[in-house]
C-alpha cells in the first residue's frame, strides 16, 4: 500500500499552512501537502460520517474548526458525557458509528462513560480523544493532561486504537469503523496524539492512504440447520412467545420482523427500545400480559434481546421457576449476531447466529406457505389478561387527582405521541421511566430511546440533541427530575442549535419521591430529595427557549401541543404528587435489603 512509501514530515509549519492549500484546493499538486487534521476529516467523510458530537480544547480545537470548515456538522456540548451519549444513540439510530470528540485526560474520562455505555448497549460509536505527548506520558513526567488513555479505554471498549503517523490515519479510521459496526456493534476508542495533527505528508499519497470501508457490517447468513432447528422448536410449541429486543430495532429489518410475527401468529413482547417495531396496539402484542406470558410460555424465541437482568436472566419466579434461580422449564431459541451470547444465562436449545435481517428472512423462507397458528387456548388466555389489564389501566388514566399523578400526566403524553407517531420519545428516571414505558404506546420503530441496559441516568439531553439532529423529527423527552439534573445544562445546547425538543419533567421533588425525611431528624434534607417546587422551566427560558409550569393535565396538554406546533425548544415542568412514586420504580427488589423474589 502507498502508505508505507509516503514521506512523513513532522513540521509544525504544516499546521500553519493556509487551509485552502492543506485541503487540496490549489492547482500545483506536486508540492502540495496534507496534514493529519485533514486526513482524519477526509477519512471520516469518505466513510459517510458527517457529524461530530464533542467539546473543544487542547489538542482538538483546530480539528473541530477544520471539520466544520470542511462541511461537517460539529455539535458542541457543555459536557463530554452528553456528547458521548449523543454519539452512541446516533449510532443506534443510523447504523453508522456516532463520533464523539474530546480533549485529553479529563475530557476523555468524561466521554468514557458514554463509550462504555455504547459497548454495553451494542451501539456503534467511536470516541476520538486527543492525547498528550507519548514520550512524556510514558515516562510519567507530568505532561499537560497526562494520561495513558488507550490503556484505560481498552477494557471498556470493543476495540481501541492509536494512530502515531499521518500515513496510518486511513487504516486507523477504517479499523475503528469496522470494529464499531461489524458483528455485535460497540464502542471503539481512537487515540489521536496532539503531534499527529500537524504532521504533513505529500497530498496525493496521503489521500491514497485513506480507506473507504467496503461492506463495514457484512451480512452474516445463518446456517440452514440452525434455522431448521429453531423452526422445529417453534412448531412444537403449545404456548410460544417471541421477545423482540433493541438489537431487532437496530437491525432495521422492520418489515421482515413484522412479517415473521404476523405469519407465525405468535404473541410477542417488545423490550423497552423495541417498542413500536410493530405498533404497541398490535393485537399480537403481549405487553399488557407480560407477567402472565413469561412464566406460562413453553417456547420463547429471542430476537436481538439478551437474557440479562432485564429479562430476569431467563429463570426464577418471573419465568415460573420455583426458586429465584430455578429454571422455569422454557425452551429457548435465540437469534443474535454474537455467537457467544447463547447459554449465557440458561440453555439455548436453538441458537440462530447471524444478522437479524438475514436470520428473519431465512426463518420466513423456512416456514413455507402454511404455518400452524398457536393454539387458541393460549391466545385466548393472553387476550383475557390483556383486556383486563388494559381496562384497569384505562380507569387509572381517566382519574384526575390533584396534584397530578404520574398516570394522569402520562395519559396526556400518550395522546400526544399517538397524534405524533414520528416523534422520538426520550425517557429516563425511575418511576418516570417505568410508568412512561407501560403507559405511552409507540407506533413506529426506533422511536423510543431510553436508559438502556444499565438503567443509566444522564442520557436525556444528549439523546434529545442527537435524535433531533439525525432524524429532523420532533423529540419529546419524559424526564424524572433527578434524571434531568444529570444533563440539564444541555438545554443551552438545544437552544443554541434551535432543536425541536420538548422536555417534560415529571417533578416529584426527588429521587423516586420527594417526601422523605432525614431519618436522624437533623437539619440536612434526606439524600433523596431536592429543593421543593424547583422551577426547572426557567433554565430553558434562560437560553431563549420556552418554559411552562403546569399543574393539571389540561395545562400539560396545551403546553405540549404548543411545543410541537412551534417546534421551539421547550421545557415543561409538570408538578407531580411527591408521594406518588415507589422506591427504584419497578426494580425495588434489586435493592440489597429488599426481600429476594
Ligand atoms: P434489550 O435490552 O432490548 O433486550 P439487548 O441490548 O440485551 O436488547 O440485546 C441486543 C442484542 O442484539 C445483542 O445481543 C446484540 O448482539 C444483538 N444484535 C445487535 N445488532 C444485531 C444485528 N444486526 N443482528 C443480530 N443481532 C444483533
Ligand atoms: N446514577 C446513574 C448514572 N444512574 C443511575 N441509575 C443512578 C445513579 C441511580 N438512579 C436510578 O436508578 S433512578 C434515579 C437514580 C439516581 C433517579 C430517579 O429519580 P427521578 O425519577 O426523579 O429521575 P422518579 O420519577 O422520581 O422516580
Ligand atoms: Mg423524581
Amino acid at each position: 500500500m502507498e502508505s508505507t512509501t509516503t514521506a512523513r514530515k513532522e513540521t509544525p509549519a504544516a499546521s500553519t499552512q493556509p487551509a485552502s492549500q492543506a485541503s487540496g484546493t490549489t492547482a500545483d499538486a506536486p508540492s502540495q501537502e496534507i496534514d493529519g487534521f485533514h486526513l482524519v476529516i477526509e477519512a471520516l467523510k469518505l466513510n459517510g460520517i458527517d457529524t461530530i458530537y464533542g467539546l473543544p480544547g487542547i489538542p482538538i480545537t483546530d480539528f473541530a474548526r477544520k471539520a466544520q470548515a470542511a462541511g461537517m456538522r460539529v455539535i458542541s456540548f457543555r459536557h463530554e458525557q452528553s456528547a458521548g451519549y449523543a454519539a452512541s444513540i446516533a449510532g443506534f439510530l443510523t447504523q453508522k458509528p456516532g463520533i464523539c470528540l474530546t480533549v485529553s485526560a479529563p475530557g476523555f474520562l468524561n466521554g468514557l462513560t458514554a463509550l462504555a455505555h455504547a459497548t454495553t448497549n451494542c451501539f456503534p460509536m467511536i470516541l476520538i480523544s486527543g492525547s498528550s505527548e507519548r514520550e512524556v506520558v510514558d515516562l510519567m513526567q507530568g505532561d499537560y493532561e497526562e494520561m495513558d488513555q488507550l490503556a484505560i479505554a481498552k477494557p471498556l471498549a470493543k476495540a481501541a486504537f492509536r494512530v502515531l503517523h499521518a500515513e496510518d490515519i486511513g487504516v486507523g479510521v477504517a479499523r475503528a469503523i469496522r470494529a464499531a459496526v461489524s458483528g455485535r456493534p460497540g464502542g471503539v476508542y481512537l487515540d489521536l496524539p496532539a503531534k499527529l495533527f500537524p504532521q504533513a505528508v505529500e497530498a496525493e499519497a496521503g489521500r491514497n492512504s485513506l480507506i473507504k470501508v467496503v461492506d463495514p457490517a457484512p451480512r452474516q447468513i445463518p446456517a440452514q440447520e440452525a434455522v431448521k432447528r429453531a423452526l422445529d422448536l417453534l412448531r412444537s410449541a403449545k404456548r410460544p412467545l417471541i421477545v423482540l429486543g433493541k438489537g431487532a430495532a437496530y437491525a432495521q429489518a422492520d418489515a421482515a420482523i413484522r412479517a415473521l410475527i404476523e405469519k407465525t401468529g405468535i404473541p410477542y413482547l417488545p423490550m423497552s427500545m423495541a417498542k413500536g417495531l410493530l405498533p404497541d396496539t398490535h393485537e399480537q402484542s403481549a405487553s399488557a400480559a407480560r407477567s402472565y406470558v413469561l412464566p406460562e410460555a413453553d417456547v420463547v424465541m429471542l430476537i436481538g434481546a439478551r437474557l440479562n437482568w432485564l429479562l430476569s436472566h431467563g429463570k426464577g419466579k418471573t419465568w415460573g421457576g420455583k426458586t429465584p434461580k430455578a429454571w422455569g422449564g422454557q425452551k429457548f431459541a435465540q437469534v443474535d449476531i454474537y455467537p457467544q451470547e447463547a447459554d449465557s444465562n440458561v440453555r439455548i436449545d436453538a441458537p440462530v447466529v447471524g444478522d437479524i435481517g438475514s436470520c428473519v428472512a431465512a426463518l420466513l423462507a423456512g416456514m413455507g406457505t402454511s404455518w400452524p397458528k398457536p393454539p387458541a387456548d393460549w391466545l385466548g388466555a393472553i387476550a383475557e389478561r390483556k383486556n383486563k389489564n388494559v381496562a384497569k389501566m384505562a380507569e387509572t388514566l381517566a382519574k384526575n387527582p390533584s396534584p397530578m399523578s404520574f398516570q394522569s400526566a402520562l395519559n396526556v403524553v400518550r395522546d400526544i405521541v399517538k397524534a405524533n407517531p414520528d416523534a422520538i420519545l426520550v425517557n429516563e428516571g425511575a418511576n418516570a421511566l417505568d410508568f412512561t414505558r407501560s403507559i405511552v404506546d409507540m407506533y413506529k420503530p426506533r422511536k423510543r430511546i431510553d436508559v438502556g441496559t444499565w438503567g443509566i441516568m444522564g442520557i436525556g439531553m444528549g439523546y434529545c440533541v442527537a435524535a433531533a439532529i439525525v432524524t429532523g423529527q420532533q423529540v419529546i423527552a419524559v424526564e424524572g427530575d433527578s434524571a434531568f439534573g444529570f444533563s440539564g445544562m444541555e438545554t443551552e445546547t438545544i437552544c443554541r442549535y434551535e432543536l425541536p425538543v420538548c422536555v417534560v419533567i415529571m417533578n416529584n421533588n426527588g429521587v423516586y419521591r420527594g417526601d422523605e425525611k432525614n431519618p436522624s431528624g437533623g437539619k440536612d434534607p434526606s439524600p433523596l430529595v431536592f429543593v421543593k417546587d424547583a422551577r426547572y422551566e426557567k433554565l430553558m427560558e434562560a437560553f431563549g427557549g420556552v418554559g411552562a409550569h403546569v399543574k393539571t393535565p389540561d395545562e400539560l396538554r396545551k403546553a405540549m401541543e404548543e411545543a410541537i406546533r412551534s417546534r421551539r425548544p421547550t421545557l415543561i415542568n409538570a408538578v407531580i404528587d411527591e408521594g406518588g412514586g415507589t422506591e427504584s420504580g419497578r426494580i425495588t427488589s434489586l435493592n440489597p435489603t429488599a426481600k429476594k423474589k
